[in-house]
């Protein structure tokens, strides 16, 4: 079997007292904690370099074999917004008057979400996230890469951190089927479509709706 040996180098974490550590761990907590999922977007303008860094943050997400397995489109063409617009409504009204169960649309129901998404125009960026199944080399043979959705899921949780904490909102829209997205963004074949953030500041006077997060007892169970 042959054997080839690859670099490692030093590392060296940043490390807290136990103090400083557990007040960081619940700064991080509340601030994430007002994190919520904004619908009504405002049109005013986030400069391009804004959402540079937020990619680069989500690019920073572990993934399987390292292959970062993600390409974020990103959009602010109006006219292409409008399309997107008008083909994820189509789908949208489809699953909201036929598709959906009953108790999915009553499970929906405190969320006031409808057929209509006004924010895939409003919104000043759309960052349509895709999945590569697989890479494809300079000569066109195709080369696998691991636990896809484990990983693009992980770059999109850290996509929505750094939008937060540059102090603009988005929310995880998926409309589905989402294979539109594959076609009007021209992706090729090793693409699929996985989740649409509309990314900007929300409208003025915004409201959202009245929910509560689960606390620690109902959402860990400990094993010491
Ligand atoms: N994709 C639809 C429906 C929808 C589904 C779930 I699950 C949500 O948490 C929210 C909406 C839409 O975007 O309206």
């Amino acid at each position: 079997m042959p054997s080839k040996s690859y670099p490692f180098v030093p590392y060296q974490p940043d490390t807290f007292p136990e103090q400083e550590m557990l007040e960081r761990a619940h700064q991080y907590y509340t601030f994430m904690d007002r994190r919520r999922s904004v619908r009504d977007f405002s049109d005013r303008p986030v400069p391009r370099g804004v959402i540079e860094q937020v990619l680069l943050a989500a690019s920073t997400a572990p993934s399987g074999a390292h292959k970062q397995p993600w390409t974020f489109c990103v959009v602010s063409n109006p006219d292409l917004k409008s399309q997107i617009r008008e083909a994820a409504e189509k789908e949208e009204y489809e699953s909201y008057q036929h598709r959906m169960s009953p108790e999915w649309l009553e499970d929906l129901a405190p969320l006031g979400t409808d057929w209509n998404k006004p924010f895939l125009e409003v919104a000043p960026w759309l960052i349509v996230v895709f999945k590569k199944a697989y890479d494809l080399k300079p000569d066109g043979t195709k080369r696998n890469n691991y636990y896809v959705s484990e990983s693009v899921g992980l770059a999109c949780g850290f996509l929505i951190s750094a939008i937060h904490h540059a102090g603009l909102v988005t929310l995880t829209h998926t409309p589905s089927p989402m294979n539109f997205l594959t076609k009007l963004l021209g992706r090729p074949d090793n693409e699929r479509p996985f989740l649409l953030l509309p990314v900007g500041y929300p409208a003025d006077e915004v409201q959202v709706p009245d929910l509560r997060r689960k606390p620690l007892d109902e959402v860990s169970e400990w094993y010491t």
